[in-house]
């Protein structure tokens, strides 16, 4: 496909969202079709989806339903609205993708990669990133940011080890791949985490003129 997909991936209160806007900003003043876009969500369906997945219960969400949902919600938001933008020729810049099913229902909950990897070929096919910005940070910051916005969703009341490992399983997974990878030391300010991400506007600029 024509287009490109970046994915921005990190634990929480990394800064993915912020740096989304500052990356979209500069690729919309060259002229470049961009679509920003989110996971679990980015279609009306899957942000219903998105709701029940967050959203504190006093039912513990199996595991497996939990995957399930996030994988039906991708199926959703790959067909509506990925795949078309990525045909047309636009950047698709997604906050969270599959990478976080492996570092949260993977390195989180303890699922296996097998378990996983069967889900997300019968999912995306072949669609993968093209360009994976992994934001770091020790997770004492990010909660610490995070926690500042109020209210915890289902995910942010988990305990300190969970987010230990989703932040290993993510470096893990950076290491596997460091084509795809781009590692963001996300705990500075925010000017010298965008230093860090202004290098990369070569690298996307060429590919998309590829
Ligand atoms: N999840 C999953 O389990 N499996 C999956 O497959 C997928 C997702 C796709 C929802 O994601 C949850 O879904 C998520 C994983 C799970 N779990 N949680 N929690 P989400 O992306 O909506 O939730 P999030 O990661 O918690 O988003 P976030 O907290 O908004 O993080 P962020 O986007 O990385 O950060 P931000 O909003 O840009 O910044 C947070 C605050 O920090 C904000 O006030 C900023 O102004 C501030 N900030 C940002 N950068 C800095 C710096 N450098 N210094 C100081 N302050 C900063």
């Amino acid at each position: 496909m024509p287009g490109l997909f970046i994915t921005l991936e990190g634990p929480e209160g990394a800064g993915k969202t912020t740096n989304r806007t500052f990356i979209a900003d500069y690729l919309q003043q060259q002229g470049v079709e961009v679509v920003l876009t989110r996971e679990p969500g980015g279609t009306p369906l899957a942000e219903q989806v998105r709701e029940l997945l967050l959203a504190p219960s006093n039912e513990v969400m199996a595991v497996d339903t939990e995957l399930l949902l996030m994988f039906a919600a991708r199926a959703q938001h790959i067909a509506e609205k990925i795949k078309p933008a990525l045909q047309r020729g636009a950047v698709v810049l997604c906050d969270r993708f599959t990478d976080a099913t492996y570092a949260y229902q993977g390195g989180g909950r303890g699922l296996s990669q097998q378990r996983i990897q069967i889900l997300e070929q019968f999912v995306q096919g072949d669609l993968r990133p093209d360009l994976t910005l992994l934001f770091d940070l020790p997770i004492e910051e990010g909660l610490k940011r995070a926690a500042a916005r109020g209210r915890l969703d289902r995910f942010e009341q988990e305990h300190q080890a969970f987010f230990q490992r989703v932040r290993e399983a993510y470096l893990v997974r950076a290491k596997q791949e460091p084509e795809r990878f781009s590692v963001i030391d996300a705990a500075p300010i925010l000017s010298e985490v965008q230093e860090q991400i202004k290098c990369l506007f070569p690298r996307i600029m060429e590919r998309l003129s590829v």
